[in-house]
């Protein structure tokens, strides 16, 4: 069972891959994909390869025309003992002494050169899942059934959007207590959420808040009963899913721009040139270097 909160009749598998530490679907009738960790027995902590697996599927999702929303979740509850999880961040079990190792029996790499497995070895490449979400031009949203800790509380936060279990999702930053750090947006962009003493107290004093605290300081977007969580999602993923593509991806990049610098300015300008490429005046400018003449800018108003 991949989630008691999964509708098996709304969702049908994304065939092209066969994952080990993640699941994919397609929505039936939303133009949506959910992703979820599957590792519900340690809380939904990724190892290396998860991480490759969550790339992997974001980054199909983000090449999909058409799909507009990407819901971000973990599968539970654990066989263990019913706990529910999003993600408790990096499998602890396996931190080698300069970061993330692969082992053997990491099945959700073994296909992996050995070499690209060595060359990879120690690298943070959650942060790369960080960027592709930060930068991919439609919404991602973190679907919270339950523990949201360390690198996994990074995720919800770099992701567009926090929906959150009422009864059991739970916010929590360990990093200082097992001797890590998210310098990055984990905490930098946590303190644009919720301001830097309520930022500062997530990792300084490590508590654990609800989904309505999480709410209350501007973390999460609304705290649902458990049972419906996912049916809410999927009407979010409906809402945004039927709006325009191209006014959704500028107003992603410009809510980003101003905290991601000249990365920010380059990535709303590429959007910028495409809208630019499409206009009568820009298809001049390549006719008349392609017919070798001069261009006719003068019939083209110089707007204010
Ligand atoms: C999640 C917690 C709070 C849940 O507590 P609870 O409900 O009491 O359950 P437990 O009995 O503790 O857990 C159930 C089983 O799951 C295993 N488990 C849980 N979490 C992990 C984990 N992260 N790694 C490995 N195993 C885990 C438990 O061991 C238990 O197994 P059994 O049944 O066999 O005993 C609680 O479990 C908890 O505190 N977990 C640890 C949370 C944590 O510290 N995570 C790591 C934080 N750091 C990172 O994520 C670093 C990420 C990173 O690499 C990074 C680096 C640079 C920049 C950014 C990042 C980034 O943060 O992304």
């Amino acid at each position: 069972m991949v989630s008691d909160l999964f509708d098996p009749d709304r969702w049908e598998a994304v065939e092209a891959f066969d994952f080990d530490d993640v699941t994919y679907h397609r929505a039936v009738d939303t133009a949506a994909v959910r992703i979820a960790f599957d590792r519900p027995e340690v809380r939904n902590a990724f190892r290396p390869g998860t991480v490759d697996e969550l790339y992997t599927a974001l980054d199909h999702a983000r090449k999909q025309a058409n799909v507009g929303c990407v819901l971000l979740t973990g599968n539970g509850p654990s066989p263990k003992d019913d706990g529910w999880a999003f993600c408790s961040g990096g499998d602890q079990s396996v931190r080698g002494g300069s970061g993330y190792e692969y082992r053997d029996d990491d099945e959700a790499s073994e296909d992996d050169d050995p070499a690209v497995r060595e060359a990879k070895a120690g690298r943070l490449h959650i942060l790369e899942v960080q960027r592709l979400i930060r930068f991919m031009p439609k919404p991602v949203v973190a679907v919270v059934p339950g523990w949201a800790v360390g690198g996994g509380h990074s995720l919800h936060v770099v992701c567009d959007l926090t929906l959150a279990s009422e009864e059991h999702a739970k916010f929590l930053q360990t990093d200082p207590d097992v001797a890590s750090f998210d310098g990055g947006f984990g905490s930098a962009y946590l303190a644009r959420q919720v301001g830097q003493k309520k930022a500062r107290e997530i990792f300084f004093r490590g508590k654990t808040y609800s989904a309505e605290e999480a709410v209350d300081m501007g973390m999460a977007n609304e705290a649902i009963p458990h049972e419906e969580l996912e049916e809410v999602a999927l009407e979010w993923a409906d809402e945004m899913t039927s709006k325009s593509p191209m006014a959704m991806r500028m107003l992603k990049y410009s809510f980003n721009a101003i905290d991601d610098g000249m990365v920010g300015q380059q990535v709303f300008a590429g959007e910028a040139t495409r809208l630019g490429y499409m206009t009568e005046e820009a298809q001049e400018g390549r006719d008349a270097f392609m017919e070798k003449r001069e261009p006719e800018f003068d019939k083209f108003p110089w707007h204010y």
